[in-house]
């Protein structure tokens, strides 16, 4: 299936996932089942379904043909090069092409002297006035090109201003960045473009990003740090005429592969391979050299040959526009595009039902738990009242005085209760003052200060070290508050489910292991940085550094912020279920005294009153059965995928 049609289906099977979470929210409101937490957590579910994006990266030394590439994939229907792309340096900045439906199309660029600062692109996001904004005219190509060159522009700055800006001048012919004869640095006018377009995919939550080659990549740690790891796919590309330079090589073992194996997502595209279209040589033998070119490029990064994926962006795009399917054939673009939607949507799928399933299940779970015990109360009333057939007053007096000792003794079992609430909260105010980031700003701040104040390379060393050790030192203390509050209330739920009958299971576990391993990673990368920086730099050492660490922080500061927000989850997850049965648990202890103490009073005849609790037991079966049906067609879109086929065609 091309790429475009599996994006669709995506989307499809996407919105019937929203459609029926959102069924299973109203029927909830509609009976009463939910309260205010619940509803928060279905809207923010449903709010992510709706912005969720899709990620896909295009990375590689400059002209590799990327935008060619993006070009032949996704604007070959614009019957012309919406990128621009040529033989020399083309795209000067990180170019994102996506769609948000609240902004006119337009393409955003934001000024290379931001760099300066120590802001990273993503933080400048929230200010639009500190972008520069064409308006994109879709109904005309070449106003479009037009506005697109803008992502080739350079501008001419001192060399002073050009260092400050972070590129590194030479003077020699390998460096990118010369001292011209008027002694001024050619560098890119923009920092990074953002293009507002609305193409269908992008429409439907693609994003696709563009990059330029290693020395643009490098300077922007954000791109190594997050966009890249974060990214769904990744496509590298060689070209086939250069083979694996040691700088393609760089790119790859830098911000592809960091870490050793590579991700899922990653796939390495050979272009150009039109170079070898000789004429002279039979089709078989131009297949054979190709695939030697392959297999070798294979060798150099380490993949098995069949993750290299030869094709022609040129003679692709060329071939889309004219409609020509031979040479579609010919270009492999279709092949890879078909391995791309493979690697692609049944990945993202994967991480959408994986969230799905957490929060939906804990939701729909809770809520059959809810049922379940109001049915248990209501049958153990309804076994009471039977029991009280044809018995006499005194007996009539016996029970009440049975449930009305059971109530005593509960209410007397919720001091229990209230004291672990106020044990909770003391727990998580522990957990907090580790993992919250009143904390981590603290540190942060510390680390600031004393790089200010170094004036050894081994001083700006050990303040990263230690502020990497101090931070996961956070994590460790807060991994074992965490512990301390789950088996706390482990012995809680157990407690309650002993004595009083109530439906707890055990408590979620939680740990905060991938943030540890996320600092884990971000400190390797800045040990491998670091080193290279501190001997590298001579000028101006403090500055970078200062640069470079603000870049670090933020990435750690965004871990803590999404600890933060699991641990709130997992607290309300935890504690929830058991407010929820204690309250429910209170209300039918009531109701069995109330029922009794009327049919004593004779307010009621029990044969009334049996009728009448036969009938909510019913309610209560059909609301369960409904719960099963509603939730089931959610359960059902979670499956994977073939599972899923198969249901259907059945
Ligand atoms: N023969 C041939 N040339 C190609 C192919 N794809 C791209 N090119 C050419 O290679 C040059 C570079 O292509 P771009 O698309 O600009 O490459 P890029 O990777 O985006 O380069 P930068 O933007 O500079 O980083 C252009 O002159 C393209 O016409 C291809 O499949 N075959
Ligand atoms: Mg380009």
């Amino acid at each position: 299936m091309s790429l475009a049609n599996q994006f669709a289906a995506y989307t499809a099977w996407r919105s019937r996932l929203s459609s029926h979470i959102g069924e299973f929210q109203g029927w909830l409101n509609r009976n009463e089942l939910s309260d205010a937490q619940t509803d928060l957590r279905l809207t923010q579910l449903l709010e992510r379904l709706r912005e969720d994006r899709l990620n896909v990266a295009f990375v590689a030394e400059f002209s590799r043909g990327k935008s060619e590439l993006i070009n032949a994939i996704f604007f070959a229907d614009y019957g012309n090069r919406m990128l621009p792309s040529s033989a020399g340096r083309t795209t000067m900045c990180p170019t994102e092409l996506l769609f948000d439906a609240s902004k006119r199309p337009c393409i955003e660029l934001l000024p290379i002297q931001t760099r300066a600062t120590n802001s990273g692109v993503i933080e400048y996001k929230s200010f639009p006035e500190e972008w520069t904004a064409v308006p994109l005219d879709t109904e005309s190509p070449n106003g479009m090109q037009d506005a697109l060159s803008h992502v080739s522009e350079t501008t001419r700055v001192t060399s002073e201003e050009a260092a400050r800006l972070g590129f590194e001048v030479g003077q020699g012919d390998a460096e990118l960045y010369r001292v011209g004869e008027d002694g001024l640095v050619e560098v890119p006018r923009w920092r990074h473009a953002m293009i507002n377009f609305p193409h269908p995919l992008l429409k439907q939550g693609l994003v696709i990003l563009d990059t330029p080659g290693l020395n643009a990549i490098g300077a922007e740690p954000e791109l190594t740090l997050s966009q890249l790891p974060s990214a769904h796919a990744v496509l590298f590309i060689l070209a086939a005429d250069t083979g694996v330079t040691q700088s393609d090589l760089a790119i790859w073992k830098e911000h592809i592969c960091g870490g050793g194996t590579p991700k899922r997502g990653r796939m390495v595209v050979m272009n150009k391979i039109d170079g070898q279209w000789d004429e002279l040589k039979t089709h078989v033998e131009i297949d054979a050299e190709i695939q030697k070119q392959a297999a070798s490029c294979a060798r150099i990064l380490a993949l098995p040959t069949s993750q290299i994926f030869p094709v022609s962006a040129q003679k692709g795009l060329v071939a889309k526009i004219n409609g020509d399917n031979t040479l579609l054939e010919r270009s492999r673009l279709p092949r890879l595009e078909s391995a791309l939607s493979e690697e692609l949507i049944p990945a993202k799928r994967d991480i959408v039902c994986e969230n799905t399933e957490s929060e939906f299940g804990d939701v729909s779970r809770r809520v059959r738990g809810l049922l379940e015990s109001r049915l248990a109360g209501l049958r153990e009333q309804l076994t009471e009242l039977t029991e009280l057939r044809g018995k006499n007053k005194g007996v009539v007096e016996y029970m009440m005085g049975k449930v009305r000792a059971e109530k005593d003794e509960f209410e007397s079992g919720l001091q229990r209760y209230y004291a672990v609430r106020s044990v909770f909260s003391t727990l998580t105010n522990n957990l907090f003052s580790h993992l919250g980031l009143d904390s981590l700003r603290q540190l942060t701040h510390e680390t600031r200060e004393t790089m200010l104040d170094a004036a050894f390379s081994k001083t700006l060393s050990e303040a990263m070290a230690t502020y990497f050790g101090r931070s996961r030192e956070a994590l460790t203390r807060s991994n074992s508050e965490i512990n301390e509050i789950l088996s706390m209330m482990a012995a809680v739920y157990k407690k309650f489910a002993v004595e009083h009958g109530l439906k707890l299971g055990a408590p979620t576990a939680f740990s905060l292991l991938r943030y540890e391993k996320e600092l884990d990673r971000l400190q390797a990368w800045c040990d491998s940085h670091l080193n290279t920086m501190v001997s590298l730099l001579t000028t101006d050492k403090k500055h970078i550094t200062q640069k470079f660490f603000e870049e670090v922080a933020v990435q750690v500061r965004r871990a803590f912020e999404h600890a933060n927000k699991d641990a709130e989850i997992w607290l309300r997850a935890i504690m929830a279920p058991m407010e929820t049965q204690v309250r429910e648990h209170q209300i039918q202890l009531k109701r069995r005294l109330e029922s009794i103490k009327r049919i004593h009073q004779a307010t009621d005849t029990l044969e009334d009153r049996i009728a009448e609790l036969d009938n909510v037991e019913k309610n209560l079966l059909q609301q369960i059965q409904s719960l099963e049906d509603i939730a089931g067609r959610v359960r059902e879109m979670l499956l994977p995928l073939d599972v899923q086929q198969e249901l259907e065609a059945a």
